[in-house]
């Protein structure tokens, strides 16, 4: 199949699902052209069967704000006929569910679309009510939808009052790439010291605040250290907090990181006491190397942890419980060890030789109906 695929190219779930699914469909023989302002920061090396499209913005005196979702919709149908694609994909639902039917309405190619939904695009961006119609329209317009969990599928019939089919696929991750590597222990370790791994885009409702505080309940019983991975709008509020409870010594703020397997696989305890998260792919990726997860139970991360022996999810405001957890689990090692192969066992659920193919069905029937 020659497949589009439309997402956004920065730091985030939603770009790394793409993108990941992208190279997976190439790697099983389909074409696969990105269409998006930036390359997919994924997308980080030569695929053969991968191409990428950039959107250009145009930059004129009148407009105060460039239309980038119309230069998104003129490129997407000039890919769709040049290209001769059978479907595009487009990820996020604002803009890229509108931008992808004006586009389908453009193209001289008939051509189906089918959106994933991923999370804040729903309950955030699409709940605004600025932009509440035009969402409720793009969902209904797509040929196929797919949403992240369950969760986030029952949360997207209620808020949109969504009645057509929409198929939950979960997100996904290459248990061959994320597993623990074997290299040395960090520089920045003391002999007996644990570490605690968080990987976000730093943004509200990932409660980097939360994190720190369970770090400084841990570390108050514990020797341990926290690996902050990722940034964002909550990285100088972050770094404030760390010096006022004087952790600053036992606190890595690592960045962005292209491959964060080498960095994940050191850790012993992964957090992600988020206030709400569709799935939560930062906690699978840690899953798979091995890692132990504390999370909330809000949306998804519920569904990939509560029951496999792999993790605990309480409620966000909840930090005396988490904080206890992982005190619990850092200090005894045989529980440490078993909670980790859970982990991984528990990834293998969504290794993406098994969810690969579900997208590419989904493609089969929507094109079918
Ligand atoms: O986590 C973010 O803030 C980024 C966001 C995105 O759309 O880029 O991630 C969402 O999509 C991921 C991939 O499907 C999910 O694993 C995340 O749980 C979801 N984030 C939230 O719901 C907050």
């Amino acid at each position: 199949m020659k497949i589009g695929i439309t997402c956004y190219p920065t730091y985030g779930g939603s770009g790394a699902v793409a993108t990941e699914l992208g190279i997976e469909l190439a790697r099983r023989g389909h074409t696969v052209h990105f269409i998006s302002y930036g390359l997919p920061f994924r997308l980080n090396k030569y695929y053969k069967k991968i191409f990428f499209h950039e959107v250009e913005t145009l930059e004129y005196p009148l407009f105060k704000y460039p239309p980038y979702s119309l230069s998104l919709s003129a490129k997407m149908a000039e890919i769709i006929d040049t290209e001769g694609l059978d479907i595009l994909h487009v990820h996020y639902a604002i803009p890229h569910a509108a931008s992808a039917y004006l586009a389908t309405k453009i193209a001289k190619r008939k051509i189906k679309f089918v959106t994933t939904l991923h999370g804040t695009d729903i309950t955030i961006v699409g709940n605004h009510s600025s932009f509440y119609d035009i969402t409720k329209f793009s969902i209904e317009q797509s040929h196929g939808i797919t949403c992240v969990s369950e969760h986030l599928k029952e949360v997207t019939q209620k808020i949109f009052n969504i009645k057509g089919e929409m198929k939950v696929i979960y997100n996904f991750v290459d248990t061959a790439n994320y597993r623990k590597a074997r290299t040395r222990q960090m520089n920045f370790l003391n002999k007996g010291e644990q570490l605690i791994v968080h990987v976000s885009n730093f943004r509200p409702v990932k409660r980097i605040d939360n994190v720190i505080r369970i770090f400084k309940a841990v570390r108050d019983k514990l020797e341990c250290r926290l690996m902050l991975i990722g940034d964002g709008p909550e990285m100088g509020a972050a770094r404030r907090l760390v010096h006022q409870l004087g952790l600053k010594e036992y606190v890595h703020f690592m960045g962005r990181q292209d491959n964060v397997v080498s960095l994940l696989s050191q850790g012993d305890l992964f957090l992600q006491p988020s206030t709400n998260e569709s799935f939560g792919l930062a906690s699978l990726e840690a899953l798979s190397c091995g890692i132990p997860v504390i999370g909330t139970r809000v949306g998804g991360l519920k569904e990939v942890i509560e029951g496999y022996g792999c993790g605990h999810v309480f409620f966000p405001d909840d930090l005396e419980a988490m904080s206890r957890a992982a005190i619990g689990i850092l200090s005894d090692k045989g529980l440490r060890e078993r909670m980790g192969n859970a982990a991984r066992k528990r990834a293998e659920d969504f290794d993406s030789n098994l969810i690969v193919p579900r997208y590419v069905d989904y493609y089969k029937e929507v094109l079918n109906r």
